[in-house]
């Protein structure tokens, strides 16, 4: 492993802060979770894993986001498979991200079924309701949240397509709306790297972008296949304020990976998975899912993830095709 996660992200010294245990009803697991700040609380949106194998999300709340989580009794936010087809083997991964404009939630998702994972929306005023805006992107596509600003009237969304060129492939893309309904302007903006790379196989974002003066600051999983299995660890990379398309900054090495045990070892072993942060005075909480079983917290300085994304290599690629 190398030093630079110890000076990045610090694990939360009591993790896991949430398991199954904790939680009110009976469940497999409880992992990749959103995050935002709502009403004086931090909330997360967390992805359950109920005994046949399905997926839903149930709100956890908690005054200084750290302890004390209040979960809601029942499941808060369940697939509907009669309306929604797309969700028959339930909906996993949310992220949150606030628009300002229109004074909401949106909660970008992938709804599961034998069509494979697709990206859904849906939005809500107070974690309690949420109405769906339907599938968004087709499959297969997952690992998308919006950016909380619009770029030239236009929404925007970073979103993994998985394509067959023969071999599988899965970029992270960005792609731009005028409703949030209708996405276009399609164009592959970071690569999975190839050959011996940490992030070789594949990739996807993990929070929704974090705005800085500096640029968008975007931490994205990449994942290693090994003769054992996958690691899943994360990375960052620097986007243009203006223009979230120009890539102007990549990490080579990985900021954070799996080393405790409970991230080592669970259903799915050595995977780090966060989907939502809150910041709150310059800290992120970094909310991930660990090895699918359960959430852990880790915290980092924003300036000290700009500081160093700023001393990465400039990237090589353009955001074109090709
Ligand atoms: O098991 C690790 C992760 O695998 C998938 O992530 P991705 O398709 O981005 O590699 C998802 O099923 C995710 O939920 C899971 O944590």
């Amino acid at each position: 492993m190398n030093n630079t996660f110890k000076e990045l992200f610090q694990r939360y010294s009591r993790n896991p802060i949430l398991t199954v245990n904790d939680w009110p009803y009976p469940a497999n697991s409880v992992f990749n979770c959103g995050a935002a700040y709502f009403d004086g609380e931090t909330i997360l949106l967390v992805r359950v894993e109920d005994l046949r194998g399905m997926s839903h999300l149930t709100v956890a709340r908690s005054q200084n986001g750290v302890t004390s989580w209040q979960i809601d009794q029942k499941p808060t936010f369940l697939p509907d498979p009669i309306h929604y087809s797309e969700e028959i083997w339930g909906i996993e991964d949310p992220r949150i991200t606030y628009l300002d404009p229109l004074k909401e939630y949106f909660v970008t998702y992938t709804a599961y079924s034998n069509m494979g994972p697709l990206v859904s929306l849906a939005r809500t005023e107070d974690f309690i309701t949420f109405q769906r805006l339907g599938a968004v992107l087709p499959p297969e596509d997952k690992d998308a949240a919006l950016f909380p600003v619009q770029f030239n009237g236009r929404w925007a969304m970073l979103h993994r397509p998985v394509i067959q060129t023969p071999a599988s492939a899965a970029h992270v893309w960005i792609a731009f709306s005028p409703d949030l309904i209708h996405w276009g302007e399609h164009s592959l903006l970071i690569r999975a790297r190839e050959g011996g790379w940490w992030d070789a196989y594949k990739i996807g974002i993990s929070p929704p972008p974090i705005q800085t003066s500096h640029g968008w600051i975007v931490l994205y999983h990449g994942v290693r296949k090994t003769g054992g299995g996958v690691i899943y660890r994360l990375g960052i990379v620097l986007l243009d304020l203006d223009d979230p398309t120009r890539v102007l900054r990549r990490s080579d090495e990985w900021i954070f990976g799996p080393r405790e045990h409970y991230e080592r070892e669970g259903d799915v072993d050595d995977v780090v998975f966060p989907c939502g942060c809150v910041i709150e005075n310059n800290q992120v909480r970094l909310y991930y899912g660990c090895a699918d079983t359960c959430i852990g917290l880790a915290t980092a300085e924003l300036d000290e993830l700009v500081r160093y994304s700023l001393s990465c290599p400039e990237s090589k690629r353009s955001s074109r095709w090709g």
